[in-house]
């Protein structure tokens, strides 16, 4: 039976690190090439081979593929809301020709399969801000949600005209403690529990009372690998899933971390990512997520909290 080998791309980001690790833990860590255009992340060094890609450069990722003899894609590398908003082209240019390189080698090289991650980005002001549904108005509002959004329809097409196995989740906000978030609107979720930590006070980038869909780490990478591992006759949906966990404020984020640490505080002021954040939806109805390849979020904001603290203060 030919063996799995994962590449990887953009392996050293805030889910490439952990993502990296659990599909070592589960294929074998030399059945897992990660890569990043970045100097190795240091939680990454010792646990696997690691090789410098560009994924804008088609024809070396190509022959990567080849020699590394590679049957899977796992493709992260992006910019991302806030920081596309300062760079809408370079932000357009890498999300984009870097998913449809991954797309044509998946096609050219008969990849068994290909995960590439959309995000709850895609829904702007017109989408619905409570159980945003899986199907409905989707009007994105920055680059990285038009490039996400555009990148789900391309994902569709390789499947249906070549049959690439490629399959994708819209990520809401992400909290993790391990690697730090890169350029998103949600990292306030992550700052504040290091600077709960270290200065007890926080100043957030946004207003208390906005309401974000979010999820722990542990629970985006076991989603992406359900989704991976599922037979494909149960995947209905080869735009991109939406997946949800839990939505709170960053008042409510603020009280469940107090009641670890009586005497934090923090001040609120807003800044051009409450734009962002004011377009996106409050909270994601994954029902087609759970009833295709049952998804079922294991962590909500209390659990996250305490497992935030207890490892940032390891
Ligand atoms: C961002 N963390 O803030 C990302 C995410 C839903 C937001 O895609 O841009």
């Amino acid at each position: 039976m030919k063996k799995d080998k994962i590449l990887v791309i953009g392996a050293c980001g805030q889910i490439g690190v952990e993502l990296t690790l659990a599909l070592r833990k589960i294929y074998g860590a030399e059945n897992v090439l990660a890569s990043d255009l970045r100097e190795q992340n240091e939680l990454l060094k010792g646990t696997g081979p690691y090789v410098s890609i560009d994924v804008m450069k088609k024809d070396a990722l190509q022959l990567q593929v080849i020699r590394q003899g590679i049957t899977q894609i796992y493709h992260l590398a992006a910019i991302l809301s806030a920081t596309g908003e300062r760079s809408p082209l370079i932000a357009w240019n890498l999300n984009m020709q870097g998913l449809l390189n991954v797309l044509e080698i998946a096609r050219e090289e008969k990849l068994d399969k290909v995960y590439w991650p959309s995000s709850i980005a895609v829904f702007g002001n017109s989408s619905p801000k409570q159980n945003c549904p899986q199907q409905t108005i989707i009007e994105p509002s920055t680059v990285y949600g038009i490039s996400k959004y555009a990148g789900e329809f391309w994902c569709n097409y390789f499947f249906m005209r070549y049959g690439v196995d490629v399959r994708s989740l819209r990520y809401p906000g992400i909290i993790s403690y391990k690697s730090a978030p890169g350029g998103g609107t949600t990292d306030y979720a992550v700052e504040i529990y290091h600077q709960a930590l270290k200065e007890k006070s926080y100043e957030c980038f946004l207003k208390e009372d906005t309401y974000l869909p979010m999820m722990y780490m542990a629970d985006a990478i076991r989603a992406t690998i359900e989704l991976m591992e599922a037979p494909a006759e149960k995947i209905s949906v080869r735009t991109s899933y939406n997946v949800a966990a839990m939505s709170f404020s960053p008042k409510e984020i603020f009280q469940e971390i107090k009641k670890h640490i009586p005497d934090f505080t923090i001040s609120y002021k807003s800044d051009f990512r409450q734009t962002i954040a004011d377009s996106w939806p409050q909270s994601i109805d994954d029902n087609v997520a759970r009833k295709d390849w049952g998804w079922k979020e294991e962590f909500n904001l209390s659990e996250t909290t305490a497992d935030m603290l207890k490892n940032l203060q390891l």
